[in-house]
């Protein structure tokens, strides 16, 4: 009987689960249950809830419950094949913290099968709604934590990464200065990711090392809870968090209630989750110093595998642990599909004409520049939303388009300077990896050739293929992660797309105008409109 394996990703937008067949290099299935219009009565726009404070930003947590079980459901009514899954692991959108009262880990053990889970652990809840990435309310106490903890290069020192407003040791913080009531009742407090495995495994289930790291609350050196920044973040605080785990670790089998509502075999093994990213970091192949990719999702990131945790104490950049037991680098983007989707709701076009509209605008997009923070941004820190254009105006539709793609590569070229390892080549997943013509501009603008995939899906591929790991590892034979799942990852590749040498020069001309126009706006710097003047007399 054929071995088969789960990987689940519970996302911004969407909770995905993915089925792959190792020994045969096979997906075997995919399917998705989108919260906006698969779970309509939580009235989420993008997965969200909308808050007028648009630094506000929250999900609730049974949301993401009642997708897990309508995700089974599917599974089971369209394949049937549950009962020959080995194991199953996870991903989490990263930062996202989830507040849990005493009842909760007996309420998980002794699930009633005849009523949904989050009927029955809706009481469990000592917080409604979660804080996720997208929050950025934090600053006050992202500020308190630093100062106590030394400063930022302390900080990052101790955590990996400076203090971030969306990190959860900031948003724990914020939860016990305004509600000490319910934060004293609180007696776990979850990610996302540590949260849904618990879902699974029905208790308490750990953090492990790769989204541990996103919280400002675990030793980047040690991989345990660091004292200091516990301390400086809530008291009592230590006692409420989950045990730190290594990535791989076998956490337990399927809760029952699973085995019997949608006949998983008693034995499936529950392998810790980790966060979207460090899963994507395994999904699409990343397994040595040098290999980078770009993950664009409801956020967009560039990341890749570091062997010891190289600290930058310049950018807005992390540190996390990365699911193979060494180290992964990462700068994050809020504005990323949302923003790119803004312009074409804007201009009601489809992706289709998009595309067509990057194919038909030239390189240097006649020397208009965009700053595109339509939302909060995360790289470089900008909390009050505003876009910025030089050159031209809001009603441009062609320079628009091609604004916001070129903006948002060379943002990403710029900040990712700091990680002194040039990439030889990109990996490119998520949502808008599916997108040919963004790519080409991404691999024009780097200078490098990008590779495209068939499934952008590369968390859940990341999640199933740990899943098989640590099920192989326990029960057949240790195989070393150098090898692991790329003969998969190969049968996925679709197209290498090849930077156009010719724009080199004008891109790397622009990156520099770029970086001026950041300084301008954000630092206050000289204007740079004669910089401008020459790029556009120079190339058009
Ligand atoms: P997440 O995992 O963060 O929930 P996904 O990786 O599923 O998000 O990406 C979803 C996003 O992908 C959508 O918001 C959408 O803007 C983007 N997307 C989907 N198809 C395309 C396309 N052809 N071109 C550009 N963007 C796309
Ligand atoms: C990474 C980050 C986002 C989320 C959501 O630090 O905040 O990429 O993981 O995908």
């Amino acid at each position: 009987m054929s071995k088969l394996f789960l990987g689940l990703d519970c996302s911004t937008q969407s909770l995905t689960g993915m089925v792959i067949n190792y020994e045969a290099n096979e997906i075997v299935c995919e399917e998705v249950i989108d919260y906006d219009n698969d779970l309509p009565k939580y009235g989420t726009k993008n997965g969200i809830i909308i808050n007028e404070n648009p630094t506000i930003v929250h999900c609730n947590p049974l949301m993401w419950i009642d997708a897990l079980e309508l995700l089974f459901e599917r599974l089971k009514n369209k394949y049937g094949f549950l009962k020959k899954i080995k194991a199953i692991s996870g991903s989490g959108q990263q930062h996202g913290t989830v507040y849990l009262n005493a009842d909760y880990d007996y309420t998980l053990r002794n699930l009633d099968t005849n009523i949904s889970i989050s009927d029955q652990l809706k009481n469990c809840l000592t917080r409604e709604s979660s804080p996720i990435w997208m929050d950025s309310s934090t600053s006050p106490q992202c500020e308190q934590i630093r100062k106590t903890l030394g400063g930022r290069d302390k900080t990052i020192k101790i955590t990996g990464s400076n203090t971030f407003e969306r990190f959860s040791g900031p948003q724990i913080r914020k939860f016990y200065q305004q509600n000490p009531r319910l934060y004293n009742k609180t007696s776990k407090i979850h990610l996302v990711s540590s949260f849904m495995a618990s879902i699974l495994s029905g208790k308490n289930a750990p953090i492990d090392h790769g989204d541990g790291a996103g919280m400002n609350l675990m030793n980047i050196n040690s991989k345990d809870w660091d004292e200091r920044a516990i301390r400086a973040t809530a008291p009592d605080l230590e006692s409420k968090l989950p045990p730190l785990v290594r990535s791989n670790t076998i956490i337990g089998t399927i809760s029952p209630h699973f085995v019997e509502k949608y006949s998983f075999s008693p034995e499936t093994i529950i392998i810790a989750w980790s966060g979207d990213n460090p899963n994507s970091l395994i999904g699409v192949g990343l397994r040595k110093t040098g290999d980078f990719a770009i993950s664009l999702g409801t956020s967009d990131t560039y990341f890749g595998v570091l062997q010891e945790p190289y600290l930058d104490f310049q950018e807005q950049a992390h540190i996390f642990g990365s699911p193979m037991g060494n180290y992964m680098c990462l700068i994050c983007y809020k504005n990323g599909s949302l923003a790119r989707e803004k312009i074409r709701e804007t201009f009601d076009l489809t992706w289709k004409e998009f595309s067509s509209i990057l194919r038909q605008t030239p390189a240097g997009n006649y020397g208009k520049i965009m700053l595109p923070y339509f939302f909060p941004e995360i790289v470089p820190l900008v909390l009050k939303p505003n876009v910025y254009r030089f050159g031209f105006d809001k009603e441009d539709r062609l320079g628009n388009v091609r604004g916001i793609i070129e903006a948002q590569f060379l943002s990403m070229r710029i900040h990712s300077k700091w990680i002194k390892e040039p990439p030889k080549t990109i990996h490119a997943t998520g949502g808008a990896a599916a997108n040919r013509d963004i790519l080409q501009i991404a691999a024009d603008i780097f200078q490098t050739p990008i590779i495209k995939y068939k499934y952008p899906n590369s968390a859940a591929l990341g999640a199933a293929l740990r899943a098989a790991k640590s099920y192989y590892d326990e029960n057949v034979r240790f195989i070393p992660w150098k090898n692991f799942g790329i003969e998969l990852i190969e049968t996925q590749k679709m197209e290498i797309i090849r930077p156009n040498p010719k724009n080199k020069e004008l891109y790397d001309n622009m990156a520099t105008l770029y970086k001026k126009y950041e300084n301008y706006v954000l630092k206050k710097e000289n204007n740079p409109e004669s910089f401008r003047k020459l790029f556009i007399n120079t190339y058009f």
